[in-house]
């Protein structure tokens, strides 16, 4: 079989429960339709049980592009930049004679040691950068490591991604596999819709999520302490209006919910029309069939669960990455796959799916064999999440690590700065979370002190020392 291209379309804190393909069979709310990517659920393969190592938009992009975790990466939080120095599979892809572009948010730093590299061309955002006629940045023509050109764009940012995604397809060799990295910024904060989406569902209310009014109790004093719910929104800068006099407290929430949400969902749309026109050129130019398409996030998103929105914590919401993978050769239509994969697992399926070798380092395993239809026996059935970045002085959540099974989770709030740039609050004690996804899916009990689960705390416990070692991490020690 000839190398397969790969078209990469990773997008920015966009929920699975943002996407039909995902809520049409859940016990969610579907909140919205999302008919190009529900035709790559349909054409392809959609995993239930893809989880971020790490829930926040740098560390989670360098995991992707490494095949490693945080701690040794050491992309731990959004201060941490990658080094541009590390393996990572464009890198790899590129040397093996595929051509390589990536478009869109980068937001793993700049300058010489930071900006992309293993890539012929790219041009990015700026940080986090804007969605109305925001400026890029590209190499300067012969100009020295880290110099940029400035390019000023006209227009919105999502449709500006896809419209260099498809100038660079254009342009390409078509006699050499390409493997397109396409960015979206959206649906990141602070939600600012494309102006033919300015009024989508200005006539509806979107339903509200089944956690919506959960009052966090039993959980750590150190979640109930974060500053992600929807009354922590600014009205003028996130919601965009103020709140109107003479609301209660439950109707004032009501109302921040569905300003949220309407403005998030809006930028979704933005990307499903624009995921479209990818779509379509693949099928135009005859590529549908031998080009892996893949659709991912960073990460999840509260929409509005247990009253927040952000991500960070270890919950399902923010834990859980969309992921959709077409093609056609080795992925049958609308299959279903439920084995835990995880945000380091693309790098080796990409290098494999290229027929490359993985290196050493790649802590992550190639998720081919689940994309064939196959689950190995010994396939992992736990997977080790680490966030770093305690208390960043604005959504004040805590650092933690945890194991989550497909029945269990279990999380531990360590609740110390461990000296990571970014953390402002001060240490605290140590605070445990346990949750049987089975019986409470929507982690609202906190079984942590519930005898009838004290086997399956020791069991996890003994699971997560387990993980932490195998990845080469280590646990929390007081004065460490
Ligand atoms: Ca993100």
């Amino acid at each position: 079989m000839a190398r397969p291209n790969l078209l990469f379309v990773m997008s920015d804190d966009h929920a699975s429960h943002a996407i039909s393909a995902y809520t049409r069979d859940s016990d969610r709310p579907v909140v919205n339709h999302t008919p190009n990517l529900d035709r790559l659920a349909d054409e392809g393969m959609r995993f239930d049980s893809c989880f971020c190592t790490n829930s926040i938009c740098t560390p989670s992009r360098a995991a992707v592009l490494t095949g490693t975790y945080n701690h040794v990466n050491g992309v731990t939080t959004l201060d941490t930049h990658m080094d541009n120095r590390l393996d990572t599979y464009p890198k790899r892809l590129q040397a093996a004679g595929y051509q390589t572009a990536v478009f869109g948010k980068w937001h793993l730093g700049h300058g010489a040691l930071h900006d992309p590299s293993g890539f012929d061309e790219w041009r990015v955002l700026p940080g986090q950068g804007h969605y109305h006629d925001p400026v890029m940045l590209e190499p300067a023509p012969g100009g020295a490591p880290g110099a940029h050109t400035v390019v000023e764009r006209g227009g919105y940012v999502t449709d500006l991604i896809t419209d260099d995604c498809l100038d660079w397809l254009d342009r390409r060799d078509p006699d050499r596999p390409f493997a397109l990295m396409c960015h979206h910024k959206a649906p990141h904060r602070r939600w600012e819709p494309s102006p033919e989406h300015f009024t989508l569902y200005d006539d509806i209310d979107i339903p509200e999520p089944v956690t919506l009014w959960d009052d966090h109790e039993g959980r750590s004093e150190v979640v109930r302490a974060t500053r992600m719910r929807l009354l922590d929104l600014d009205p003028v800068t996130d919601l965009k209006a103020t709140v109107p006099p003479g609301l209660d407290l439950e109707a004032e929430i009501r109302w921040r919910y569905q300003r949220y949400i309407k403005d998030y969902l809006r930028t979704v749309a933005s990307i499903d029309t624009n995921v479209g026109r990818l779509l379509a050129y693949l099928d135009e130019h005859d590529l549908a069939e031998h080009t892996v398409v893949v659709y991912t996030s960073d990460q999840g998103f509260f929409l509005g669960d247990h009253g927040w929105y952000d991500k960070r914590l270890m919950y399902e919401e923010s834990l859980s990455m969309p992921l959709l993978v077409r093609y056609p050769p080795m992925v049958a239509p609308g299959s279903v796959c439920d084995d835990v994969a995880l945000n380091v697992d693309f790098a080796p399926t990409f290098l494999e799916l290229a027929g490359l070798d993985v290196p050493e380092q790649v802590q992550g395993t190639s998720l081919v064999p689940l994309l064939r239809g196959v689950s190995p026996d010994d396939w992992q059935t736990s997977m080790y999440y680490r966030y770093w970045m305690h208390d960043d002085g604005a959504h004040r959540a805590p650092a933690h690590y945890g194991v989550r099974t497909h029945r269990h989770k279990l999380i531990c709030f360590y609740n110390d700065p461990l000296g990571q740039p970014g953390a402002r609050g001060p240490g605290g004690p140590v605070e445990w979370e346990l949750y049987d996804l089975v019986d409470d899916p929507f982690e609202v009990r906190n079984v942590i002190d519930d005898p009838a689960y004290a086997q399956v705390r020791t069991e996890l416990a003994a699971e997560l020392a387990r993980l932490q070692s195998a990845v080469g991490d280590t646990a929390f020690a007081p004065g460490s």
